[in-house]
């Protein structure tokens, strides 16, 4: 058993589709891609990952309970129950100190008004919007700097 330090990845509805759903949206690479690039940005900062993915918004609710005093900070991109879940706010809420950064791969600036709340930021110590799935890695990054004090 590893004493290193890791990180929660947790990806909500729809997000097993990466590839294929709307790609000119969302991109080409797949869920697995995703993972196996923040498993090397991770490793690069020293740090293990664990991923969750789910459609279901208790089992995400589950997830960031499981979290709790295992895991040092939390990647969330919530989906569409960013744009819904007061259970996900309340859940991070409920777990920290632990670090958030959320993820959202489009600009959601830049589309449907449905898309322009979230009630996960609010939780969130960082929020990274429309950089691709580049942004997981970049929050690889930013939690690293914050769990190393840099
Ligand atoms: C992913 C989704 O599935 C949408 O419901 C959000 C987000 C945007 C993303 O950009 O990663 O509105």
């Amino acid at each position: 058993m590893s004493d290193r330090r890791s990180l929660l990845v947790l990806n909500g509805p729809n997000l097993n589709l990466l590839g294929t759903r709307r790609p000119e949206t969302y991109g080409r690479d797949t869920l697995a891609d995703v993972e196996a690039r923040v498993r090397d940005a991770a490793a690069a900062r020293g740090l293990d990952v664990a991923f969750v993915q789910s459609n279901h918004e208790g089992a995400l609710v589950d997830a960031i309970h499981a979290a709790r005093g295992v895991r040092s900070g939390i990647i969330i991109n919530p989906g569409a129950y960013g744009h819904t879940s007061i259970a996900l706010h309340d859940a991070l809420e409920a777990v920290q100190p632990l670090p958030v950064v959320e993820v959202h791969i489009s600009n959601v600036h830049r589309r449907e008004p449905f898309r322009q709340h979230s009630y996960v930021s609010p939780q969130a110590d960082a929020v990274i919007v429309g950089a691709g799935v580049h942004g997981y890695t970049l929050a690889v990054d930013h939690l690293a700097e914050l769990l190393t004090g840099n």
